[in-house]
């Protein structure tokens, strides 16, 4: 089959029969023909998930995009007092918890900028109110940089911070802030940020404490297959010791209107190449995220035969992270309907999921 060189047959070899690649085996397949990697990723999808695809209902708090940090690539964040910032009182958060009361939502995403004064105890409080007014939907909350930030300011260590969110209603921890973990990529592209193991370390004391976390990528800008399969291989490392991630997310770097926006932005083989690699060499990763609001709806389904098994969510036009990058979908908004029609278009058959990927009843 596609006439295949030596080079590609042990590998096919080793993922029939479940075989972890080693990180040369991964630079080798980054390189072989685009249908061979969507058949082997595919391959290890139906494995994993066979025809099914998860979607759900979910909508994303963004509460400020005041953020003491300055990622290039950014082209959300302002700087404290500038005409287009935001930061929403707690009184326009809850408005926007309540305008979901009948959405059927069973998630609630909220990141946004690491603002300088908003600290854990009034996330703490937040989270509660916003549970009290969608008590049947799971707060997932909080890249491990905006945790890092309100936990240290706090004087608290990782396990007590995480702890007190806990508590206050926190289920999951999505999985932004990650971008590339090679320390010299991420000094050129996000200087001030947290470190890789800063990220690492609390995602780390999250699995211990029974939270579970997604993990990203933030690919496509500068650097190159070396970074990132470097970067899988710390979050396939760190998921043998603890078990906690349930899904992985590539992300595209959107060019729009940030500070490196000269780099442009990969084709659409990249970004099937970079799916599936990582649905292979991510063996304990439950599951791959194509995520619509960055990919575009188009790519997305695509993405659904290079590996990923999921779509993420309805979102109702609550984040504006992708759109102001330059992402296709202005105000990205479905319905299940339009999930599910996506989903069994590209030929898999649609199941709504909670945040844990437990099917949700109808
Ligand atoms: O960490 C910011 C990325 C992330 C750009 O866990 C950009 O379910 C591309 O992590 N081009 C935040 N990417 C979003 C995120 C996420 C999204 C969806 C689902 C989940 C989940 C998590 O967005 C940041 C950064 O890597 N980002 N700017 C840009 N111009």
């Amino acid at each position: 089959m596609f006439g295949l060189s030596g080079k590609y047959e042990s590998l096919v070899e080793k993922v029939d029969r479940s075989q972890r690649l080693s990180r040369d085996e991964a630079s080798v397949l980054a390189g072989a023909p685009l249908a061979l990697l969507g058949l082997l990723a595919s391959r290890v999808k139906e494995r994993k998930s066979g025809r099914e695809v998860y979607y759900n209902r979910n909508f994303h708090i963004e509460p400020t995009n005041i953020c003491v940090f300055n990622c290039r690539f950014c082209s959300y964040r302002r700087p404290a007092g500038a005409s287009d910032a935001w930061d929403y009182s707690e009184e326009e958060i809850l408005a926007q918890v309540e305008a979901h009361r009948d959405s059927g939502a069973t998630e609630i995403h909220i990141v946004g900028g690491v603002h300088p004064q908003h600290d854990i105890y009034y996330y703490a409080d937040l989270i509660r109110k916003v549970k009290r007014i969608l008590p049947q939907a799971s707060v997932k909350a909080f890249t491990a940089i905006e945790l890092a930030y309100m936990i240290d300011k706090a004087g608290l260590t990782p396990h007590d911070g995480l702890a007190l969110l806990k508590e206050a209603g926190m289920e999951a921890i999505p999985g932004g802030g990650a971008e590339i973990f090679d320390e010299a990529i991420r000094a050129r592209i996000c200087p001030e940020k947290g470190s890789s193991e800063t990220w690492l370390a609390m995602h780390r004391e999250a699995h211990r404490i029974g939270i579970s976390t997604n993990a990203t990528i933030l690919y496509g800008h500068v650097e190159n297959w070396e970074h990132r399969i470097d970067h899988l291989d710390r979050l396939r490392t760190l998921q043998d010791e603890t078990g906690g991630f349930n899904a992985f997310i590539p992300l595209k770097y959107r060019s729009r209107h940030n500070s490196m926006s000269e780099v442009g932005e990969v084709s659409v083989v990249e970004d099937m190449r970079m799916t599936a690699l990582a649905r292979v060499y991510l063996d304990n990763f439950p599951h791959i995220k194509a995520y619509w609001p960055m990919f575009g709806k188009t790519t997305a389904q695509i993405a659904l035969a290079f590996g990923a098994d999921d779509m993420d969510g309805t979102i109702d036009d609550s984040t504006k992270i992708y759109s102001m990058a330059g992402a296709e979908d202005q105000s990205p908004a479905m319905t299940a309907a339009d999930m599910e029609r996506l989903i069994r278009d590209a030929g898999y058959l649609p199941v709504e999921r909670d945040t844990f990927y437990n099917p949700v009843k109808k």
